[in-house]
């Protein structure tokens, strides 16, 4: 896969251009290549240097030395592109050409020219200082909308870029140059700067001209985003940026800035006291993104799936999105439209949509804007992760038709930690998904915090390194120059399939919210923020002033606007009603029943035999001409004759037929997280390694011509962003199988916004439903503080299972009963104990009516023999376990029932076991038995209900007792407890005054010590009290 990975990237850029050039560094530097190696040139005219000359400079010396080296060792150790070059490089005589074909350019207007050597030294100059304006042109552009700051915070050191910093004279201004420089395009810097090759530009001209190309509204940062075919990709969008916008497209962005500028003004004078987080300073957001979708729209994009924060979220819902206005105002009127008043809710602007809109060109696009939580950020994985969902699903490879845009705040950009866990994922094979535009409102503050307190960084963009993805700052002012920096943002996206960052610079024109008061904090800023005109005002006056558009239309626009405004207020205050915006996927999650207990019939998880036989062949069949590791291709051969006898069967061949099974029934199985392939605990082995040449293999994926696509795939070392992405993957198709599986349990809460605002919450508050899977190492083995705790009761106190007695308990089958309560609760926490359990609760996710999380946590000591199912385990007819009764002895002898969950039963159990066949007494230990709980939430309180009869009706002095490993303030305890107290009561085991007995762990500040042998103390004295 890895290799796979490196070839994808490759293809992209052409081996040659692998190394960072462009062509003005290589004139610059054509006198300073390193000793060692000819200068490429010995012109005394400056001419266009062919693309392989342009590594033989000084900045790519050791690159060019290193490939030398290889070159000399053995050919085949270079790429053959290379040959050439270096064979001239190593033998050719000093003043041979490194290129065989490379030719000169016949200059028409030189050739009668005697180039000096002055020239030459003046050309050089003049490169320096071009790509000196490319590379930080930008920190002197005119970003800032208010004059006050400098967008990059870097007002000490003074960029460089006068003409005297190359060493030119006042008397040189005047001088015309004539140099071709280029490369760029396969133009010459006059068809660059001036768009002819014909006439020569005095070097004021040229200044000019640089200083208007990237020192204007828009700053281009894109020299440290990659190789040269994309700086000149780049260069092409710097001079047509220069160009004026046809006035029809002016026109039609007035229209988006007045609707922009038009509702925030509506709704601040109509509700003036509520909270809106309005976008007044960036109304170009409105613009920009609608200029993206209308691009987007053109080249062929289907459906762009956007994240963003509060900050002008109803205005994006209406103005780009196509949120119906009465809804907006019905909502700012308090009413709830009735079929969303399902579970908790949540406020105005944490709602998404998912709609069907029109661009201007005509063309249709689905636009998901997710709903988020306040945690700024946390929205960013899902977006992503829903995106590749979808384009794996719409077998869109080449990542045309599906497009996410994420929305950021400067403060949150530059401080939240998942924008850079997200920005990682950017170029990783099983992650990435063509690259994601990011807009960033940068209104120069977080909540009352100026930029030089909320970020060490330059730019509040600079998180653009991680993945060199270019910046585009504009100024929001500038509402053109925004929407031609959107539209470069999107072709860039569409050509390079990478990220694209546009940093809008803008304004906040009321506080944070806007009754807060913000001269608090900035009184200077908000000073120059109340002199300062409305966009709108400021784009009207611009286009009458320049002849684009008369007083009159520009009123007219307006006053259109606004009454389409007021009619549509009106007709919120007169009627109740929302108007349905309805999700085309809607259906898919809806909930067709309206008795829960029909929706809780158990599906037969099940598999004939003779098809998991099948399966098991083709999971361990070797490729022909494949080396799998010693080790492994022993474990392949214990599950083959684990499945051909159908005994045997442990932990991750049970796991691996529940992916198989799945896969051919049409379910696409994805399991992703920090070295899964393999599995932490060298369990796993989806993901075979040849031995001898590195080269993958995934059985799982080899099944048969009509399997459902399954993917195993390792992360990034990341639980926020990776889990995060997962759950938005598995919320685009609900008949899918997504796994996200922690390294250790105690390392997802890493990802703890993931799971409370997210996945325990999404359906409550959001109508979303999702089926993700999260798979947690769990259990006491001495391995220290983070080794041992998934930390469960989190997870458990985040389940809303009621507590007491059911209403309906009993009223149908224990299993219909519990499916019921998992269709109506808002997630499944399980710690499945035997491999058939762990196969069918896996199965049992994605055959049902509904989709619910999952919780599971598994023991690391328990993944292979003696724990081991049989394959009729797993056959037709048998279901997941959510409680097992271990006890095989006669009940009226059981003196105490041990209920317990996952690992601890087996600690206790291989005791009994050896203490059985040291003593003469083989029954020692016999009259406790144990008694798994497989599924914790939703509680199964008719299936324990049925155990504490049995074992109560036996014998009425049992004793009921709970186990865990945890400390006491950890663990299950906390959540069982009520439970157990109230079903004992009711089935009338317990007088009131009676207490379940707990065995465990004293309370403790930290889940295990890091000592061995305290380890093994505790432990003891645990299985001790338990035998007592
Ligand atoms: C993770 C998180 N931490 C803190 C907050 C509280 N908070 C809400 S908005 C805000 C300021 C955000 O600043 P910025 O990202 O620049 O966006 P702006 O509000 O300026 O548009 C803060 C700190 C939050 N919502 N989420
Ligand atoms: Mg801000």
């Amino acid at each position: 896969m890895m290799r796979r990975a490196l070839q994808r990237v490759s293809s992209r850029i052409p081996n040659a251009f692998m190394a960072s050039t462009s062509a003005t560094v290589a004139v610059c530097s054509s006198t300073a290549v390193v000793s060692s190696m000819r200068c490429y040139t010995d012109a005394k005219t400056v001419r266009a240097p062919h693309v392989y000359e342009q590594f033989v400079a000084s900045s790519n010396s050791d690159y060019v030395e290193s490939l030398l080296k290889q070159y000399r060792e053995n050919k085949a150790n270079v790429d053959e592109t290379w040959w050439p070059i270096l064979e001239n490089l190593d033998s050719a005589a000093p003043d041979q050409a490194l290129i065989e074909s490379f030719q000169r350019p016949e200059d028409q207007d030189l050739s009668s020219h005697l180039v000096t050597e002055k020239d030459r030294v003046d050309n050089m100059r003049l490169a320096w200082m071009v790509r000196a304006y490319e590379t930080v042109g930008h920190s002197i552009a005119t970003l800032d909308p208010l004059g006050l700051y400098e967008a990059d915070l870097d007002t000490t050191i003074p960029v460089g870029l006068e003409p005297s910093r190359f060493g030119f004279k006042p008397e040189d201004m005047d001088r015309s140059f004539f140099a071709t420089f280029g490369g760029a395009l396969g133009q010459s810097f006059q068809q660059m700067v001036t768009g002819t090759t014909r006439t020569p530009m005095k070097l004021r001209d040229i200044v000019a001209k640089l200083r208007q190309l990237h020192c204007g509204n828009i700053g281009f940062e894109f020299m440290n985003s990659g190789y040269l075919d994309l700086r000149n990709w780049f260069r092409a969008q710097v001079l047509s940026a220069a160009e004026p916008l046809p006035a029809k497209e002016r026109k039609e962005i007035y229209e988006d800035v007045v609707k922009a500028c038009g509702l925030e003004q509506f709704l601040h004078r109509k509700y003036s006291t509520l909270k809106r987080f309005g976008l007044d300073g960036a109304e170009a957001l409105v613009p920009a993104l609608n200029a993206t979708l209308s691009a987007a729209a053109n080249s062929g994009v289907e459906t762009v799936t956007l994240g963003m924060p509060h900050r002008g979220r109803i205005n994006v819902l209406v103005n780009v999105c196509g949120k119906p206005l009465k809804n907006i105002f019905n909502e700012f009127e308090g009413k709830t439209a009735k079929e969303d008043v399902k579970g908790t809710g949540d406020v105005k602007y944490h709602l998404g949509i998912h709609s069907k809109m029109t661009t201007r060109s005509g063309k249709e696009l689905f636009v998901n804007l997710l709903a988020n939580p306040s945690h700024l950020e946390a929205v960013n994985p899902l977006v992503l992760g829903k995106t590749r969902a979808r384009q794996v699903y719409t077998k869109d490879t080449e990542m045309n038709k599906n497009l996410p845009i994420l929305l950021h705040g400067d403060a949150a950009f530059a401080g939240q930690g998942p924008c850079y866990e997200v920005m990682g994922l950017c170029e990783l094979e099983n992650y990435h998904v063509g690259g994601t535009i990011h807009i960033v409102v940068n209104n120069q503050v977080g909540f009352t915090t100026d930029p030089v307190q909320s970020r060490s960084s330059r730019y509040c963009t600079d998180l653009s390194r991680v993945c060199n993805a270019p910046v585009l700052h504009v100024n929001a002012d500038d509402v053109d120059a925004v929407v031609k920096a959107a539209r470069i943002a999107f072709a860039f996206r569409k050509e390079f399939k990478r990220d694209a960052i546009i940093d809008l610079v803008c304004y906040r024109r009321y506080g944070h919210n806007e009754s807060d008061v913000p001269d608090f904090t900035q009184p200077l800023m908000y000073d120059a923020i109340r002199k300062h005109q409305v966009l709108v005002d400021l784009q009207a006056d611009k286009l009458v002033r320049e002849g684009v558009m008369s007083k009159e239309e520009v009123l007219l626009v307006k006053k259109e606007y606004e009454s389409v405004l007021r009619k549509e207020f009106d007709e919120a205050a007169n009627d109740d009603s929302f108007i349905k915006v309805k999700s085309p996927y809607e259906e898919a999650n809806s909930n067709r029943y309206t008795n829960i207990l029909e929706m809780g019939a158990l599906r037969e998880t099940g598999v004939a035999i003779s098809n998991l036989k099948k399966i098991g062949e083709k999971l361990t069949a070797v490729p022909e001409g494949f080396t799998p590791h010693p080790t492994i291709a022993k474990n392949i051969a214990a599950r083959r004759a684990a499945v051909e006898s159908g005994s045997g069967v442990e932990w991750c061949l049970a796991e691996a037929l529940a992916f198989g099974a799945s896969a051919l029934e049409g379910i696409h199985v994805r399991l992703s997280g920090q070295d899964v392939e393999r599995g932490t605990f060298t369990q796993r082995h989806a993901v075979w390694t040849d031995y001898n040449n590195g080269e993958k293999h995934c059985s799982l994926t080899k099944l048969g011509h009509v399997q459902a696509p399954v993917v195993i795939a390792n992360s990034s070392l990341s639980e926020f962003a990776v889990s995060g992405f997962e759950m938005g993957y598995s919320m685009e198709n609900p008949k899918s199988l997504v796994i996200w599986e922690a390294q250790f349990g105690d390392f997802s809460n890493g990802a703890q916004v993931i799971w409370d605002q997210f996945l325990a919450s999404a359906e409550s508050k959001w109508t979303r439903q999702c089926g993700l899977a999260i798979s947690l190492p769990h259990g006491y083995s001495g391995a220290g503080p983070e080794h041992s705790s998934a930390r469960v009761e989190r997870f458990l106190q985040l389940s809303d299972d009621p507590d007491t007695l059911p209403a309906q308990f009993s009223a149908s089958s224990a299993s219909t009963m519990l499916e019921a309560r998992a269709a109506l609760g808002n997630w499944q926490v399980c710690y499945p104990s035997t491999p058939a359990n762990y196969y069918h609760m896996l199965r049992r996710q994605t055959h049902r009516e509904f989709r619910k999380p999952l919780i599971f946590c598994f023991s690391k000591a328990r993944l292979r023999a003696p724990n081991v199912s049989s394959l009729e385990e797993m056959a037709v007819g048998t279901f997941f376990l959510p409680v097992i009764d271990t006890g095989a002895a006669v009940p009226s002898q059981v003196r105490k029932v041990v209920f317990c969950s996952g690992q601890i039963e087996s600690i206790c159990a291989d005791y009994r076991a050896k203490k059985q066949s040291a003593d003469t007494d083989s029954n020692i230990g016999n009259d406790v038995v144990f008694v798994k709980l497989e599924q914790i939430a939703p509680f199964p309180w008719e299936h324990i209900g049925k155990v504490i009869n049995k074992y109560h009706g036996a014998n009425p002095a049992t004793q009921f007792v709970w186990l865990q490993e945890e400390p006491k303030n950890m663990g299950m305890w906390d959540f069982v407890r009520p439970r157990f107290q109230n079903l004992l009561r009711h089935l009338g085991v317990f007088a009131p005054n009676e207490r379940l007995t707990f065995i465990g762990r004293e309370t403790a500040a930290s889940p295990a010590t890091g000592y061995g042998g305290v380890h093994k103390a505790e432990e003891d004295a645990l299985v001790q009290a338990v035998f007592a």
